[in-house]
């Protein structure tokens, strides 16, 4: 965290279509440093296969420095075929998720808003619901993404096994728990908590700890709990049910991207992944949209770039301290939507669809 009051911000569009994503909410991470004087510097830095080209490293050491040195990241995506031009050696150690773990970025908060102008929309009103406004807490440091053993043997017989294991300690349970909690108690008082504790022993873990801590802690959240098949379900059938779902690490991956269809596309999904707060509050921060790389339209120049746009505006209220610069962000994107601004992945059968850029003059010219 740098100590001065210019904060820093390093931007790592990273692979497939997150540079083109990232550079749109980079030119609206400017207009706010250049028309509303937000204190910050951008720093521009390489992550993933081209960087990996460059020097041998996915994660080279002047990116590590940037990441170091920043108040929050702006990050676009990584992933997709061509990368498996990387080693898998130099892909585990730079990946996107080692990354996340290094920097103990434990609860991942991943907003599902339907906007408006989509839900009125023929045909997204099919599928994009009225009144959807709740908040996916996933776990994002522990689990099976990083339980181990984890591996792929060869038996004598040379039959092959590939194994994960599903693990979390209590205080890991705790402290996300805490965090989706609170963030219950600031909203409108409901958390929902997701696992599989009919089958799963670190599910059940985690339901004792999440009971336990909202006995002692937070007896006026009123909490419940779904196995993550009902939750499924749940999602589809009424989304607007719920608050605030905290969940564990692979069940928020996946319910998240199921929630995206309620909000018209995944593309639209800001997140905000946070580490634990220092004695003056402040938490390491990486935002970015929750889509990944989308290899099949990179380079194209069609990718919707709202999802990270909007994790801008998570990086304002959470980070930057600019609750109303935030807002004004996200009514600029409501606008642009309102005016029928749609990336193909929200237009309409036959409606002309903006190009990545001209959805970024849109929430701009807003
Ligand atoms: N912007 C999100 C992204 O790039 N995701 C790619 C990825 O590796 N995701 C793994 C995960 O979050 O489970």
């Amino acid at each position: 965290m740098s100590g001065t009051n210019m904060m820093r911000v390093a931007v790592i569009g990273g692979e497939g279509i997150g540079p083109e994503v990232t550079g749109q909410a980079r030119r609206v991470l400017s207009w706010f440093t250049e028309r509303r004087r937000l204190p910050v510097t951008l720093e521009d830095a390489e992550f993933g296969l081209e960087a990996y080209r460059r020097t041998g490293k996915v994660i080279p050491p002047e990116t590590r420095a940037a990441i170091d040195g920043a108040d929050a990241i702006l990050f676009g995506a990584t992933g997709g075929p061509e990368t498996a031009e990387v080693p898998a050696e130099a892909r585990r150690e730079g990946s996107l998720l080692k990354l996340r773990r290094s920097l103990d970025l434990y609860a991942n908060l991943r907003p599902i808003i339907t906007d408006p102008a989509l839900y009125e929309a023929a045909p997204l009103k099919e599928r994009v619901l009225r009144g959807v406004d709740f908040i996916i807490v996933r776990e994002l440091s522990s689990g099976i993404y990083f339980g181990e053993p984890r591996g792929i043997e060869t038996g004598p017989d040379g039959s092959r096994r590939g194994f994960n294991t599903n693990s979390y300690t209590a205080e890991e349970v705790r402290r996300v728990a805490r965090f989706a909690f609170g963030l219950a108690r600031s909203r409108r008082g409901r958390l929902c908590s997701v696992d599989k504790a009919n089958v799963m022993e670190a599910s059940v873990l985690w339901r004792e700890e999440v009971v336990a801590l909202h006995a002692s802690e937070f007896p006026d959240v009123a909490l419940s709990h779904l196995y993550v098949d009902n939750a499924a379900m749940q999602i589809v059938r009424d989304p607007a049910q719920f608050d605030v779902m905290v969940t564990d690490n692979i069940f928020g991956d996946i319910l998240s991207d199921c929630a995206a269809m309620a909000a018209g596309s995944l593309g639209m999904l800001p997140s905000a992944s946070l580490g634990p707060a220092d004695t003056r509050g402040r938490r390491q921060a990486l935002y970015e949209p929750v889509h990944g790389s989308a290899p099949d339209i990179a380079g194209k120049g069609i990718a919707n770039p709202l999802g990270s746009i909007l994790s801008v505006a998570m990086m304002l209220r959470l980070t930057l301290g600019q609750p109303d610069d935030a807002a004004l962000l996200e009514r600029a994107v409501a606008d642009a939507l309102a005016r029928g601004a749609r990336t193909a992945d929200i237009a309409e059968p036959g409606q002309a669809a903006l190009s990545t850029a001209a959805m970024g003059d849109a929430v701009l010219a807003s």
